[in-house]
């Protein structure tokens, strides 16, 4: 294991250790609970507090590979969420390793831990601004991931990004999302439109709604595991709902047949009309907060 990623080691509590693929992935095992984070994408692929089952789903097929996201977990879609002149969906930072800032041990017993990602002549080919990104992880008793995206470039610039995280549960068909009611959306693939949000939502076809202008929390409920996973956020006003349903679970070439019905992915986003504007030397953060009730 790189030394450099063993510096950060906690022992008895956070470790690099070599994944999947060979790709160096940070375990944490403190009191409150586990998790897993790549150092690829620096995504989170596993959480799960103490007394609970695990949270985060990942695809028993997922690909572990340079150039290529994780399928599940918490992947970091920047500097664009969707397609994007032609260009492979959700941007690129998903797909390549980002540096280690900093893991520390919180007094209350959470592990933090900071990624950074910066822009480099290959990225500004692909998207022409300059660019700090941080991930910052708090992981115990309930998983906050902080997204801040510096405008490094003299010039402004306007982005969107997801934090696409896929959550389990026992059976999609059972399952259902509150919280955006009275909300509108714009579906999939006609994301032109418009359409108003009626109570919960529920999954019984392939589910890929965009809900703007919204800053609600959500709550997904599982009857059959008995828990209710609650969704925060701070500086989103999108929330994507995405269920692959049959068809594109079976198009998917890193996701099983069968596992749409193991996950839901609720997402907090800043996308369409509520992309982001950011002037030079500006910041923006985008907060997830989960946490889980019986
Ligand atoms: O967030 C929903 C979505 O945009 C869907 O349209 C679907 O494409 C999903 O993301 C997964 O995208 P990916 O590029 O990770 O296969």
């Amino acid at each position: 294991m790189n030394p450099a990623l063993q510096a950060h080691d906690i022992p008895g509590v956070a470790k690099f250790e070599e994944g999947p693929g060979g790709l160096a992935v940070l375990v944490i095992t403190s009191a409150a609970a586990e998790a897993r984070i790549f150092v690829h994408g620096a995504q989170l692929t596993h959480w799960r507090p103490e007394g609970e089952e695990p949270v985060i789903f990942t695809s028993a097929e997922s690909l572990y590979q340079e150039g290529k996201a994780i399928r599940g977990g918490v992947p970091v879609c920047f500097p664009w969420f969707g397609p994007y002149e032609g260009q492979p969906a959700h941007g690129f930072v998903r797909n390549k390793s980002w540096g280690v800032e900093a893991v520390t041990q919180l007094a209350d017993g959470s592990v933090q831990a900071t990624f950074v990602t910066k822009s480099d002549e290959s990225t500004r080919a692909k998207w022409p601004h300059d660019f700090v990104a941080r991930l910052t992880y708090t992981v115990g008793a309930t998983l906050t991931m902080d997204f801040e995206v510096e405008n490094t470039s003299a010039a402004p610039f306007k982005y969107s990004e997801a934090l696409h995280t896929y959550f389990v549960v026992a059976d999609a068909r059972q399952a259902h999302v509150t919280g955006l009611d009275g909300t509108e959306y714009r579906d999939f693939p006609d994301r032109s439109k418009l359409l108003p949000q009626n109570g919960p939502i529920h999954f019984t076809e392939e589910v890929d709604r965009v809900y703007v202008n919204t800053k609600a929390t959500c709550v997904l409920e599982d009857p059959v595991m008995q828990r209710r996973i609650v969704v925060a956020k701070e500086g989103s006003d999108s929330t994507t709902v995405w269920n692959p349903w049959i068809a594109k679970s079976a198009a998917l070439s890193d996701f099983g047949d069968d596992e749409w019905q193991q996950m839901v992915c609720i997402e907090t986003v800043n996308a369409a009309e509520n992309s982001v504007t950011l002037a030079p030397g500006a910041k923006h953060c985008t907060t997830a907060r989960i946490s889980v009730e019986a």
